[in-house]
This record gives C-alpha cells, structure tokens and sequence, in this order.
C-alpha cells in the first residue's frame, strides 16, 4: 500500500459573495473520497479546534474525521455558546466564560451547522467525513488529499453556498492508479442557493445581545 496524492482546483461560480465576485475567494469547499468496493479503513481518534475570536468561529468551515474531537477555546473577552439543534450532530456546550474551552465529539459522518446562542452573525460548519481522505480548498480552489491507497473512490463535495443538489451532482468516481493524480477543475455554481436566518436554540429570533461596553473599547460604534 502506497500512498497516493489527488489534487485539483474547485472554482465558484453564479455568487452572490463580494468575497467571491470580487476577490475570488473560493476557499471553505470540502472535499472528501470513500471508497468503493472496500472498508473505509479504522479511524485514529483525531483533534481539532474552532476558536471563538473576534465573535466568528475559525475557522468558519472545519472537515474532521467521525470520531474526532473538537475544542471550542473562547479567546474572546466576552461570553459565548455554541450549538447545533439539526441536521448532523444536536449539541449545546452552553454559555462559557473568556479563556475557557469546551469540546465536542463528532461520532458520525454528516453536516453539523454550528451557531452560538447570543450572537446571531455567528455561524460555522463542521463536515464529519467518514474516511481519513479529505481537503478544504485554499483562497484559490486549490486543494490535495494525501495517503491515498490505490482502488476505486466516489469524490464527494461540501460547499455552504451550494444546494444539495448541485452538489450530489458532482460527486464522482474517481480511480487512484498512480502516484499523483490530478483531476480537471471543478466548477461550483452557487444558483439556487438561500440564505436562510436562523433561529437561536429555543427556536426564537435572537433578542438583541449582552452589551460589549468595556470588553471592546476600540471597536465601540
Ligand atoms: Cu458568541
């Protein structure tokens, strides 16, 4: 067993973002292969962290592997949450202090939208992938899977700005032969796509938030 590098370029295209139009950012796509025709091999335990800085969540798209743990650090001078009530995996590690951190295990694969419960501009997405082949791309849709066995794949993407079904649509096999593969460019249309104002955890719109005054004196408005 030898272990092959698959790499290409994801490309955005139909968006709304200025961060896109503009300044053709397409980072944050998750890229991930399960194999066909043979086991998704044992996970190791894995770690990963999303802070919580500048009230965002970075970063704002993680890929962890089912069963890894994810810190939440606060390094923030303020309070935060962070929960997820559907799709993926429901969690809420309820409301922490500055400097403290909290975790979470991912047990299965999926889609897990995170927000935090005071501060409604907060989100991020954690995809759970089922194998330990996965990538997000860089600012210029470049990515690279590494540690890839010889055989037959089905490619799988996530983007937050794509529909379901566009992204169903470009999930492909893919067959690793030699040692570095590369495969055509890929193109993301981010038509049809809504975002949707979420709720906080009870299900309710957010009241207005606890004041920063004094936590944030040279961002004060
Ligand atoms: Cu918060």
């Amino acid at each position: 067993m030898y272990g092959a590098t698959l790499s290409g370029r994801v490309q955005l295209r139909d968006s709304k973002d200025p961060n896109v139009r503009k300044r053709l950012d397409y980072s944050g796509v998750v890229l991930w292969l399960e194999p066909l025709g043979a086991p998704a091999p044992e996970l190791k335990p894995a770690r990963a962290k999303m802070i919580q800085k500048d009230k965002t969540f970075i970063p704002h798209i993680l890929a962890v592997t089912a069963g890894a743990t994810v810190d939440f650090p606060n390094y923030d001078p303020i309070f935060h949450n962070a929960f997820s009530n559907y799709d993926g995996q429901i969690f809420d590690i309820g409301l922490y202090p500055p400097g403290s951190t909290r975790s979470v295990r991912f047990t299965r694969p999926g889609v897990v939208r995170i927000f935090c419960n005071i501060h409604a501009t907060m989100s991020a997405v954690i995809v759970v992938v089922p194998a330990p082949w996965y990538a997000v791309t860089a600012k210029d849709g470049s990515y690279s899977i590494n540690g890839l066995p010889a055989g037959l794949y089905r490619l799988r993407l996530f983007h937050e700005r794509a529909t379901k079904a566009t992204l169903d649509r470009l999930a492909a096999e893919v067959s690793i032969t030699h040692a570095a593969e590369r495969l055509p460019a890929i193109t993301i249309s981010e038509s049809g796509y809504l975002s949707v104002p979420h709720k906080n955890k009870y299900g309710h719109e957010y009241p207005p938030p606890p004041s920063d005054e004094g936590f944030y004196p040279s961002v004060r408005k």
